[in-house]
């Protein structure tokens, strides 16, 4: 066990060392990966330059992104190390509300990691979690990590695949089987981001709570009128806008 860092609440990065902690946490508990404390490095060195805040292009994918998930036939949220730390209770609230699947999908894949994982869902509230142990017995084809392993109930039957925070092959591999994926990713640059359908640039902590605000309010709405939303999305034009808000903050900054 690790040392516990006491963090005052005054501290003006008080939020992101709590989020820190909760991650050296989960990697204790077998959670997170240890590679995951790495990613979330990235993530963070990312969050700088979006100002750590959710950008306009980010929240319109997120509304995007609820007007496909309530279109779908069968949606399922892929639950990794990171995720399962950081936002249980939303990966959660989410799933219930749209509703969607939940189901454990690790690149580093051994039984007591799927088993935490799916233990802290569980504790979040979660009824059904898929992909654990021998219930991941599909594979999607032309992928070799061990996110492959999928569950014929879930991912592999899903039209609509929401992966957060993910390592760049599987994006590709699930659109050569025909799925819808979306993405949350603080890199714009990664490929994840560049192959998804859409792709949502923002911190997972902040980005559910967008999502489930945009599920809640699209709820009410035809299908039509979820189509138009959806329709207006076009993933290529956001990300560049993405790109461009960076490259004009960074910009102003250096001007000031
Ligand atoms: O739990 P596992 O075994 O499935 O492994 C999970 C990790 C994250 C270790 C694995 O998927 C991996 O190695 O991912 P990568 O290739 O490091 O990519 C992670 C991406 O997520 C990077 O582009 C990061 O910028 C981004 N990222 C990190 N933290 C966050 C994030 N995006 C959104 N919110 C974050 N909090």
């Amino acid at each position: 066990m690790g040392i516990r860092l006491k963090i005052p609440r005054i501290h003006p990065r008080a939020d992101s060392l709590k989020k820190r902690e909760e991650l050296i946490k989960g990697e204790e508990k077998g959670v997170v990966a240890k590679a995951g404390l790495i990613a979330h490095g990235r993530g963070e060195a990312f969050d700088y330059l979006l100002g750590e805040k959710t950008i306009p292009p980010a929240l319109f994918a997120a509304r995007a992104a609820a007007a496909s998930l309530l279109l779908a036939e069968h949606p399922v949220i892929s639950v990794n190390g990171n995720a399962a730390a950081l936002v249980p209770d939303l990966l959660v609230r989410l799933s219930k509300s749209v509703p969607a699947d939940l189901e454990v999908n690790l690149f580093y894949r051994s039984r007591r990691r799927e088993e935490a994982v799916k233990s802290i869902l569980i504790k979040a509230g979660a009824k059904k979690v898929l992909g654990v142990g021998r219930s991941a017995s599909a594979r999607i084809p032309e992928l070799f990590s061990e996110r492959r392993k999928v569950d014929p109930r879930g991912i592999y039957s899903a039209d609509v695949v929401l992966v957060p925070l993910e390592d760049g092959d599987r994006t590709l591999s699930l659109k050569r089987t025909g799925k819808f994926v979306i993405a949350i990713d603080l890199n714009p640059l990664s490929r994840t981001a560049q192959t998804a359908d859409i792709t949502i640039v923002d911190n997972i902590v902040r980005a559910l709570p967008n999502i489930l605000a945009a599920v809640e309010d699209l709820k009410r709405l035809e299908k039509a009128e979820l189509k138009l939303i959806l329709g207006r999305f076009d993933n290529r034009r956001n990300l560049s806008e993405t790109i461009l808000y960076i490259r004009e903050r960074l910009a102003a900054l250096s001007r000031e």
